[in-house]
């Protein structure tokens, strides 16, 4: 088994309840365990799109998947709790994004790990340096790119 992190966020609804379906969800199906769950963090959205409040998370899974299986198996859950794409980047139900395999990095078209963008979020970068703070990220550490990464007002919630 492979350790590996994923990074959830929800705006649409029930957000709690939503996270919490997805990380019911994954394990159904072989070769996947969700080990550690983060912190809950309430964050304003980033990005060029007017929208509401995320809820936010990191999961830390072990599992026997290929990284494109496991890509697969986030989208199905996507799309089984209701996902819509409507909007690049805009309100969603669940969002479940593969960020970070032991097994190495991966280069395909629809595929990059350690996820692109996650050193810029400090909705990935605070739930995930509590399950991994030794973590490095183009050679500097979670916690030296959660300096430069905008807070968003996050606050873990309860
Ligand atoms: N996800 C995005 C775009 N912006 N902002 C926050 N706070 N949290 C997210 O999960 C998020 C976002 C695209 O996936
Ligand atoms: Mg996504
Ligand atoms: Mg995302």
């Amino acid at each position: 088994m492979t350790r590996g992190f994923l990074g959830l966020g929800s705006n649409l609804g029930d957000r709690r309840a939503q996270l919490e379906a997805a990380l019911t969800a994954l394990p159904r199906g072989l070769a996947l365990e969700v080990r550690r769950v983060a912190g809950y963090y309430r964050t304003a959205p980033l990005g060029p799109v007017k929208q509401d409040w995320f809820l936010n998370t990191v999961a830390e899974i072990a599992t026997d998947l290929t990284p494109r299986a496991l890509l697969e198996r986030c989208q199905a859950i996507e799309h089984a709790l209701g996902r819509v794409r409507h909007e690049h980047w805009g309100p969603r139900t669940i969002d479940i994004d593969v960020l970070w395999l032991d097994s190495g990095g991966v280069t395909e078209p629809d595929l990059t790990l350690p996820h692109p963008g996650m050193h810029l979020r400090s909705f990935v970068l605070a739930p995930l340096s509590e399950l991994a703070p030794e973590l490095q990220l183009l050679g500097h550490s979670l916690e030296y790119w959660l300096q430069q990464a905008d807070p968003l007002g996050l606050v873990e919630v309860p």
